[in-house]
């Protein structure tokens, strides 16, 4: 078996930032294909029979092995690579402590993403719509997911302990393409001070920034009112809508 691993993925999406900037903060070996989200590519019958019949990204390739779902990534990496430090558990408890967070995140922060991608994205595959049901159901998520995370910060420097670990990067990414969107105004991020200044450590490292650097450029473009070109005419965001098809 070849040490280096096929990472499919797309620089405007959160948990394939996350892995992404996993595996440069670990060191593990790896080649990118970058997944053309924006004109539907992973939309065909045949990325979804080879990879992930979801069509979502991140897709991790290991020899024969397909693996999608951030989480189950990383814990993958975790193993396969004997990952050092905390990244996904030094021992039982940290390992379950990270798998907790990693479930809480797809149920509660992740949800959150609808806030962004109905501001800033969806325009510019369906037009110009009312979205607000579906904005208002994203920031509905954050408002649920801040206190908590704030309360567990209150306690320790990370969220699943006082070390960085895989759980801060998921939910650290959420908040890069909030903060690209300019989605979080500045009064509601001061009812979270330690969230804010968690957030504000992270962005320092050099890995994260070198995995945001496109998602910065897109909510900026967006934020200036120019519209991203895209050809696909479905959600990036799958969860997030408020009735069924929506807006088809
Ligand atoms: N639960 C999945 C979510 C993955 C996900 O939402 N991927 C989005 C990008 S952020 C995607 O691939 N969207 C394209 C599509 O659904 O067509 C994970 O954590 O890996």
């Amino acid at each position: 078996m070849t040490d280096t691993v096929t990472f499919l993925h797309h620089p405007t999406s959160q948990p394939c930032r996350a892995v992404h900037q996993l595996m440069l903060e670990t060191g593990v070996p790896f080649e990118e294909v970058i997944v053309n989200l924006m004109d539907g590519e992973n939309e065909t019958e045949e990325f979804k029979t080879t990879y992930n019949p979801t069509g979502q990204v991140p897709i991790l390739v290991d020899g024969d092995f397909t693996l999608w779902e951030s989480a189950a990534i990383g814990s993958y990496l975790a193993e396969r690579f004997e990952l050092p430090g905390n990244w996904l558990g030094r021992d039982m408890r940290q390992r379950a402590r990270i798998q907790q967070y990693s479930h809480f995140h797809s149920t509660m922060l992740r949800r959150g993403a609808g806030a962004f991608f109905y501001t800033r994205f969806a325009e510019c595959i369906w037009g110009p719509r009312d979205y607000s049901a579906e904005i208002a159901m994203g920031r509905y998520m954050l408002a649920e997911s801040m206190p908590i995370l704030e309360t567990w910060l209150e306690a320790r420097s990370h969220l699943c302990g006082d070390e960085i670990s895989f759980a801060d990067l998921l939910a650290f990414h959420e908040f890069v393409s909030h903060e690209a969107g300019a989605i979080i105004p500045s009064d509601e991020w001061a009812r979270f001070p330690r969230t804010r200044a968690w957030f504000e450590r992270l962005q320092q490292r050099p890995q994260a920034r070198a995995v945001s650097g496109m998602i910065m450029e897109v909510g900026a473009m967006r934020r200036a009112g120019h519209m991203i070109p895209m050809t696909r005419r479905t959600s990036l965001a799958k969860g997030t809508a408020v009735k069924p098809g929506l807006p088809g």
